[in-house]
């Protein structure tokens, strides 16, 4: 079934937000995307190695979606996660130092930019199997469900998922028992070099919502009121014990698929067309325009994350790599 859902959701949301609230929705944005910058920056220096994927332009995504949760709900995530395990409110020290490769690392400095992991922030995990996450979101919806719990699950993935037999088996089952599941697939019309159109029959991504008897529903995912309102809507569902529903937010990531693409196969002209509706801007000029927000005070934001961003790279700079008696920790080994 394709929801109904009230073109003007987003709307409402800005005029009846606290301002704080949408200063709040800000803040989360801007850390996201400074912390992108400043992450690309360290690449190119060689503080960081390996594997490293970046969530700039698709801010709106992880923020909205992640402001309907509480604390106690789940989050998972794909290799592309440093925006949503910001959003669910990790420290951008442990963040960065787990890039660097650090002890300090919220992964201990063994996971790198693909497997940060955090259960005392519920953020259950960045996944480098493409749909990888799906399985384990049904099965801690599972497990709320059985321990009668009150959180959701909230699982972000791909365009790129919905080929899999993980995403299907996922939905077939979140469906059929009723999970507390937010399924939430950020369609950036992109997997690694492919087009959407050459990898999924299927381009209208939320219809795969209706063979699993869940609502689907597509938004902006550049507008992080429209993710916000969506989101609400599936949470409220699941936690009334309603079931999963499947959220399609379309989206685009500014840079190439990591850091060593440079993104040929997209012409300039779709690039730009994409960074006009970016989703800070689009943020900041709707509370200048339609709420009156003092510039002031974003400006006041803009600077204060800047300085949490240096002190993020100041403290993994700083910080120890692991010890060699890290080595054996942590790990699981047969007897
Ligand atoms: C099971 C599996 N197959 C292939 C890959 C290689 N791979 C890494 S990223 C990627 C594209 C995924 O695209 P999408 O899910 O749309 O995520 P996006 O990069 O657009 O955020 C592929 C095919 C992988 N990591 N896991």
């Amino acid at each position: 079934m394709a929801l109904e859902r009230d073109k003007h959701s987003a709307q409402r949301a800005l005029l009846t937000l606290q301002e704080t609230q949408l200063l709040e929705l800000y803040r989360r944005m801007v850390l996201i995307r400074q912390f992108e910058e400043k992450t690309a920056e360290m690449y190119a220096r060689g503080k960081i190695t390996g594997f490293c994927h970046l969530y700039a332009g698709e801010e709106a995504v992880a923020v909205g979606a992640i402001y309907a949760l509480y604390d106690k709900d789940y989050v998972l995530s794909t290799y592309r996660e440093h925006g949503h395990c910001l959003a669910k409110g990790a420290d951008p020290k442990v963040v960065m130092a787990e890039l660097f490769g650090k002890i300090t690392g919220i992964s201990k400095g063994r996971g790198g930019s693909m497997h940060l992991f955090d259960p005392d922030l519920r953020f259950m995990g960045g996944y480098a199997i493409v749909g990888g996450g799906l399985p384990i979101a049904t099965g801690l919806g599972l497990s709320v469900q059985y321990n009668e719990g009150p959180e959701v699950v909230c699982c972000f993935f791909g365009d790129g998922a919905l080929p899999q037999g993980a995403f299907h088996e996922s939905l077939n089952m979140a469906s059929l028992w009723k999970l507390p599941v937010v399924f939430v697939c950020e369609n950036n019309f992109y997997g690694m070099g492919t087009m959407v159109q050459n990898a999924i029959c299927q381009e209208e991504l939320y219809r795969f919502a209706e063979p699993y008897k869940m609502p689907g529903v597509r938004v902006d995912g550049m507008d992080v009121l429209e993710v916000y309102g969506a989101t609400m809507e599936a949470v409220a569902r699941a936690r009334e014990g309603d079931g999963p529903s499947l959220i399609e937010a379309v989206t685009y990531r500014f840079r190439g698929h990591s850091m060593s693409d440079p993104a040929e196969y997209r012409s300039k002209r779709e690039e730009r067309i994409w960074q006009e509706r970016d989703p800070i801007k689009n943020l900041r000029r709707r509370m200048l325009g339609e709420r009156h927000v003092a510039e002031a005070r974003l400006g006041d934001i803009e600077a204060a994350v800047a300085r949490e961003i240096e002190e993020a790279v100041k403290f993994a700079d700083e910080s120890p790599e692991p010890s060699v008696d890290e080595l054996g920790t942590g790990i699981y080994a047969g007897s």
